[in-house]
């Protein structure tokens, strides 16, 4: 049998938590237009009769201003160490430039096998798809270089099978059942934090986190029901309003699709209280940083 890790990689937006869960065969990830929605490294693990490949998804490679950024670009450089394949992932849709050299060095130094992922190629022309292939061929490090489309799922039975080919002989890490290793705690503030950044603009996803104070099973088994009480952060006064919205009602909508999102994932009922909280500064707090298991 085949066992590995693969790690995928790439700048921010440019489709790698939709490939995770469209390969884990279950939302894992959460997927926004919004820079930065992945903050964790994620797995999503994929289980066949040929073998298992956890896939690692990993926050977007830029330039760190923050220290949150910091620690995130930490997380990616941390799971490349060791790991069986490197799916270095773009937007097929944009032009290769230094942003991309940078993610390109970094793919270079992990010294693993290299695919080269062109993602969204359902929304590219066709004669633009060849000019990129080629730029990227010139770079010399990859073993493949594949044209995809995370979200319509072309070309991702082509992709599983030439990840197979690579990962070494072994036996599979986690059980076949396993899609994640995080904590449905974890996911629970993962997916709401999905609908919030939906919801807000510029520079308000950026300052926004969402911290579970409480997850509540003990009456999960008697009364199918979960109790989930979370604190939304924002930095000021003012986006406390933003996220409110008149007479709470953005809250509210907000409030009402996260808990059917996360009825679906627990499989029960959900009650859901959200907060919202000013957190002057959380992303220069380490503390904060860590109850919200961002980086080390
Ligand atoms: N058209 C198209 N859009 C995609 C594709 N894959 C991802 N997207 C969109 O690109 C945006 C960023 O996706 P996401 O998975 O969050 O990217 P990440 O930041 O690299 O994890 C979202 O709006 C996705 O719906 C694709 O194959 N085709
Ligand atoms: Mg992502």
């Amino acid at each position: 049998m085949k066992s590995g890790t693969a790690v995928i990689i790439g700048r921010p937006n440019s489709g790698k938590s939709t490939l995770l869960n469209a390969l884990a065969g279950q939302k894992v990830s959460i997927v926004s237009s919004k820079p930065q929605t992945t903050r964790h490294r994620i797995i999503g693990v994929l289980s066949e009769k040929r073998g298992q490949i956890v896939f690692v998804d990993t926050p977007g490679v830029h330039k760190p201003g923050y220290r949150m950024n910091q620690r995130m670009l930490g997380t990616v450089y941390e799971q490349l160490r060791g790991v069986d394949l490197v799916l270095h992932m773009v937007d097929g849709g944009i032009p290769f430039g230094a942003g991309e050299n940078f993610v390109l060095e970094m793919v270079k130094k992990t010294g693993a096998p290299a695919f080269l992922l062109l993602n969204k190629i359902d929304a590219i022309a066709k004669q633009r798809l060849l000019p990129a292939m080629d730029r990227y061929g010139q770079a010399g490090c990859f073993m493949e270089i594949l044209p995809i489309s995370a979200a319509t799922g072309e070309n991702l039975d082509l992709l599983r099978d030439r990840i197979f080919e690579y990962l070494p002989e072994g036996e599979p890490r986690y059980g076949e059942d396993l899609v994640t290793d995080r904590t449905e705690r974890f996911l629970a503030g993962e997916f709401i934090r999905e609908k919030l950044l939906e919801r807000l603009r510029e520079e308000l996803p950026y300052a926004s986190a969402v911290m579970i104070r409480r997850f509540d099973e003990s009456r999960r088994v008697d009364r199918n029901l979960v109790v989930i009480d979370a604190d939304i952060l924002v930095e000021r006064r003012s986006q406390q309003g933003i996220v409110l919205g008149a007479g709470a009602r953005t809250l509210r909508d907000l409030g009402t699709e996260a808990r059917r999102d996360l009825e679906r994932l627990l499989g029960c009922k959900v009650y859901l209280g959200l907060e919202v909280r000013t957190a002057r500064n959380w992303r220069n707090d380490d503390a904060l940083l860590d109850q919200l298991e961002l980086g080390s």
